[in-house]
């Protein structure tokens, strides 16, 4: 009786919102029109986009093709801000943050992970395997290591020699490290090397939708310091029957305003991606002042039911990448400042 009235409830409630807001609510189980669709943060990710297309693009699901993709810059030695070859802690250890999380509502998450590349995948069977959504640390790692990942040192040569450039001084600026991406967008799609954290959302053909985020945090981070990343609300959010959302940059200022929760939130009253990413990114700013927000980066990426895309960021110098039938495209994130 009281699991009808709820469906009663909740499927009269469902009607009033699509009556009130089609856009947001186009049924929820209805096939995506314009096919599979997948955004991720950063130009950069390109490869790691069309390596997630390569799935979505032949019927695949949505969550083995957020997995699959960003598992191309955790694997990339260059790519000095996710998985093997990011740029240490400042105590010269590389830790790992990283979460996913499926149509259904599922997700799993492991946060300053040690010695093991593919972050992601660990925090998928934390997702599949236990009754957890996070692991940490060292129960993370025992957690890896029970499920046959192998360790290994994820320190490479050229991030040690930036962690040791760094010691000199020893001065924690997160925008330094994140780069005026600004001043340096030209040079940073040049040179590869120059990433930052990767969060992927996608639309699968069944019109599931599913994502993920993985990074290795800010540079030179207190040892156990965790960002926005494998926060589920913050780094990554997933509601099937509205859409997804991601961020990247400042993890504090993320977590603060709940960043990839309000930005679906948004979406769910009717916003397009772009305006909730910008609304959401608004809210970053008011809580710092215009002023200090100039020198903070940080930017939303979303996808709605629709399979419709958008970003924004505080200031310029934040890029996306879009896969879709229709091929790829790379786009400038509008800006606020
Ligand atoms: C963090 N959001 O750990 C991450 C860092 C990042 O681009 O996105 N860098 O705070």
């Amino acid at each position: 009786m009281s699991s009808r009235r709820s469906f009663f409830h909740s499927s009269l409630a469902a009607s009033v919102a699509l009556l009130l807001n089609k856009k947001a609510f186009s049924n929820p189980f209805q096939k995506n029109a314009d096919g599979p669709v997948v955004i991720s943060t950063w130009a950069h990710n390109a490869k790691a986009n069309n390596e997630a297309w390569s799935i979505l693009g032949s019927g695949g699901r949505a969550l083995d093709a957020v997995e699959a993709g960003v598992k191309i810059p955790e694997a990339d030695p260059n790519d000095q801000s996710v998985g093997y070859g990011g740029l240490p802690d400042r105590d010269g250890r590389v830790t790992l943050d990283s979460c996913i999380m499926d149509e259904l509502g599922n997700c799993g998450s492991v946060m300053c992970l040690e010695h093991i590349m593919h972050a992601v995948s660990v925090a998928r069977l934390v997702m599949e395997k236990t009754p957890h959504v996070q692991l940490v640390g060292a129960g993370a790692l025992e957690f890896a290591l029970s499920q046959g990942f192998k360790k290994q040192n994820l320190l490479t040569p050229e991030s040690e020699k930036a962690w040791k450039a760094w010691l000199k001084e020893s001065k924690y600026d997160p925008m330094n490290t994140i780069k005026n991406l600004k001043a340096n967008e030209k040079k940073l799609r040049a040179t590869p090397q120059q990433h930052d954290t990767i969060g992927m959302v996608a639309v699968d053909a069944k019109n599931n939708i599913s994502g993920a985020c993985t990074t290795s945090g800010l540079a030179y981070k207190m040892h156990g310091r965790v960002g926005d990343s494998p926060i589920i609300g913050a780094g990554l959010f997933v509601d099937n029957e509205v859409g997804a959302a991601s961020s990247t940059g400042v993890g504090e200022e993320v977590v603060r305003i709940c960043g990839s929760h309000t930005v679906v939130e948004l979406m769910r009253q009717g916003l397009t991606p772009e305006a909730a990413c910008k609304q959401a990114i608004e809210r970053v700013i008011k809580r710092n002042g215009i002023e200090k927000a100039k020198s903070l980066q940080v930017g939303f990426i979303a996808v709605n039911k629709a399979g419709e895309t958008g970003a924004y960021g505080t200031i310029g110098g934040f890029s996306y990448v879009v896969n879709t039938n229709k091929g790829q495209q790379i786009f400038d994130a509008k800006s606020i400042l």
